[in-house]
C-alpha cells in the first residue's frame, strides 16, 4: 500500500513532465515571494502593480505557449495551466492579467495576424514592456456577443470605430487592445482590430468601486471614431469563432486557476482548523469540519485531473470547446463553493483581510462570471448532449 498524500491525492506530481514541474516550481516561487507579500494592499487599495506584468515577463511566464521566435517561452498547454494555477493560488486578479495578456492578446495575434503584426506586438507583450487588453463584451452585449454594435466604417485608407466595450480586464494600462467589431467591409463580419494607445477617440476609463478582483484593473474602451490603418485589422479570421478560439485557450487556463485558489482555501482552512480549539479540542476532530475538508480535498483532486486532461488533448492537438466548458464551469463552481465554506470555517477571522479567504471568494464571484458564466457553459454542454440551442 502507498500513503495516502492529502496534498495530492491523485499524485498529479508523477503526471508532469520534469519541464513542467520547473515551469510550476518558478512560478510557485514567484507567486509566494513576489505576489503574496503585496496582494492585500493592492486589493484593499483597489489597485494593479503594472509591474507586475514586466515582472512575469522576465520570468517567462507570459505567451508562455507561443513560440520563442516571437518572445513567448515554447511550452505546452499544461505548463501553461501550471502557470494560471500557482498565479491564482495567491489572487484572481493576477491570474486575470497573465490570462488576458497571454490567451487573448498575445493568441490572436499569433494565430490570426500578419507576419508584421506578431513581429511588431509578440516580443514586447511576452516581456511584459507591453501590456495588451481584450475588448469583447458590451454594456448590452455580455453573453451575446453576436448583438454587439460596435462597428467598423470602411475609409479609403482603412477603418473607423465606433463604440464601446464594457468590462474590460487591463484596458486602463493598455499599450494595445484587440478590439472586436462588425466590419462594414466584410459583410458586417466580426472581426478583430488592434488599436494602440495613442489613437485619437481611443479610451479606456477605469471602472471603480468593484467588490471583486479588486487588485486587477478593469475599465471601458471607447471608440469614438478612431480612425486605424489597414494593417490594424487581423487578417486571418473572421466571425465569432475569432474571439472564441482565444476564450478557448483563457477559459481552459481559468480551469487550472481556480483550483489554485481553491487549493489556498483548502489549506488554510487545513490549518486554521488544525490550530483552532473550541470546546476543548481542535475544531478539525469535529466530524462536520472534517466532512467538509474531505470534500475540497476530493473536488481538488478531481478538478485538477480533469484540467490535465484537457491541458494533454490540447498539446496532442484535439480541442473538443465542450470539454473546456465542462472545466471551466465545474472548477468554477467548485472552487467558489470550497473558498465559501473555508470562509465559514475561519469564523470572525474569515472576513479579515489578512486570512485571504473572503478575498478568494469575492474574486471567484467574478471568475464563475467573466468568460461565459457558469450557466451559459451548462447550456453549452446542454447544446451538445441535445442536439438543441436554449441561449
Ligand atoms: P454559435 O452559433 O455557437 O457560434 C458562432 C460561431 O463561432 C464558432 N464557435 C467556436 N469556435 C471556436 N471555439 C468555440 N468555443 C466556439 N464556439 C462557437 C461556431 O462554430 C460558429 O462559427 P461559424 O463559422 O459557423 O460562424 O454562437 P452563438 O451566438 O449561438 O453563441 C453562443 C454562446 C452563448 C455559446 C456564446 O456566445 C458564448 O460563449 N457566450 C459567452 C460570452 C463570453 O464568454 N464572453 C467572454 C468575454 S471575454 C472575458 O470575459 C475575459 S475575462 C478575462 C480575465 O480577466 O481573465
Ligand atoms: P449577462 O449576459 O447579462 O448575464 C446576466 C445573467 O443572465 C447571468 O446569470 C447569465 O448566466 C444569465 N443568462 C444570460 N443569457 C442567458 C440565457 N440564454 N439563458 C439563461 N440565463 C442566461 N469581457 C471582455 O470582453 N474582456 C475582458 O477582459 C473582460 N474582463 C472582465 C472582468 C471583470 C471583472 C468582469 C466582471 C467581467 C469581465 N468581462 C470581460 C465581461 C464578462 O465576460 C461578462 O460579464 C460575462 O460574459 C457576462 O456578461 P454580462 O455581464 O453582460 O451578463
Amino acid at each position: 500500500l502507498s500513503r495516502f498524500d492529502p496534498a495530492d491525492p491523485l499524485d498529479l506530481e508523477s503526471q508532469l513532465s520534469e519541464e513542467e514541474r520547473m515551469v510550476r516550481d518558478t512560478a510557485e516561487a514567484y507567486a509566494r515571494d513576489q505576489l503574496l507579500p503585496r496582494v492585500t494592499r493592492a486589493y484593499l487599495d483597489e489597485t494593479f502593480d503594472r509591474a507586475i506584468l514586466s515582472e512575469m515577463g522576465a520570468l517567462g511566464l507570459l505567451g508562455a505557449t507561443i513560440p520563442a521566435d516571437y518572445g513567448g517561452a515554447g511550452l505546452g498547454y499544461v505548463s501553461y495551466g501550471l502557470i494560471a494555477r500557482a498565479v491564482e493560488r495567491v489572487d484572481s486578479g493576477y491570474r486575470s492579467a497573465m490570462s488576458v495578456q497571454s490567451s487573448l492578446v498575445m493568441y490572436p495575434i499569433y494565430a490570426y495576424g500578419s507576419e508584421a503584426q506578431r513581429r511588431r506586438f509578440l516580443p514586447g507583450l511576452a516581456a511584459g514592456t507591453l501590456v495588451g487588453c481584450f475588448g469583447l463584451t458590451e454594456p448590452d452585449a455580455g453573453s451575446d456577443p453576436a448583438g454587439m454594435r460596435t462597428r467598423a466604417e470602411k475609409t479609403p485608407g482603412g477603418y473607423r470605430l465606433h463604440g464601446a466595450k464594457m468590462w474590460i480586464t487591463n484596458a486602463p494600462i493598455a499599450d494595445v487592445a484587440v478590439v472586436w467589431a462588425k466590419s462594414e467591409a466584410h459583410d458586417n463580419a466580426i472581426r478583430g482590430f488592434l488599436v494602440e494607445r495613442g489613437a485619437a477617440g481611443f479610451s479606456t476609463p477605469t471602472i471603480e468601486g468593484k467588490l471583486s478582483l479588486r487588485a486587477s484593473i478593469t475599465g471601458e474602451i471607447v471608440l469614438d471614431g478612431v480612425e486605424l490603418g489597414e494593417e490594424a485589422l487581423l487578417p486571418n479570421v473572421a466571425g465569432l469563432k475569432g474571439p472564441f478560439g482565444c476564450l478557448n485557450r483563457a477559459r481552459y487556463g481559468i480551469g487550472w486557476g481556480v483550483m489554485g485558489a481553491a487549493e489556498a482555501c483548502y489549506q488554510a482552512a487545513l490549518g486554521y482548523t488544525l490550530d483552532r480549539h473550541q470546546f476543548g479540542v481542535p475544531l478539525a476532530s469535529k466530524q462536520l469540519v472534517q466532512l467538509k475538508l474531505a470534500d475540497m480535498a476530493t473536488e481538488i483532486a478531481l478538478g485538477l485531473q480533469a484540467a490535465l486532461r484537457v491541458g494533454r488533448r490540447l498539446d496532442a492537438g484535439t480541442l473538443v470547446p465542450e470539454t473546456i466548458s465542462l472545466i471551466k464551469r465545474n472548477n468554477c463552481g467548485k472552487a467558489l463553493a470550497i473558498a465559501r465554506t473555508a470562509r465559514d470555517m475561519h469564523g470572525g477571522n474569515g472576513i479579515s483581510a489578512e486570512f485571504h479567504v473572503m478575498r478568494h471568494a469575492a474574486n471567484l464571484e467574478t471568475v464563475n462570471t467573466y468568460e461565459g458564466t457558469h450557466d451559459v457553459h451548462g447550456l453549452i454542454l446542454g447544446r451538445a448532449i441535445t442536439g438543441l440551442s436554449a441561449f
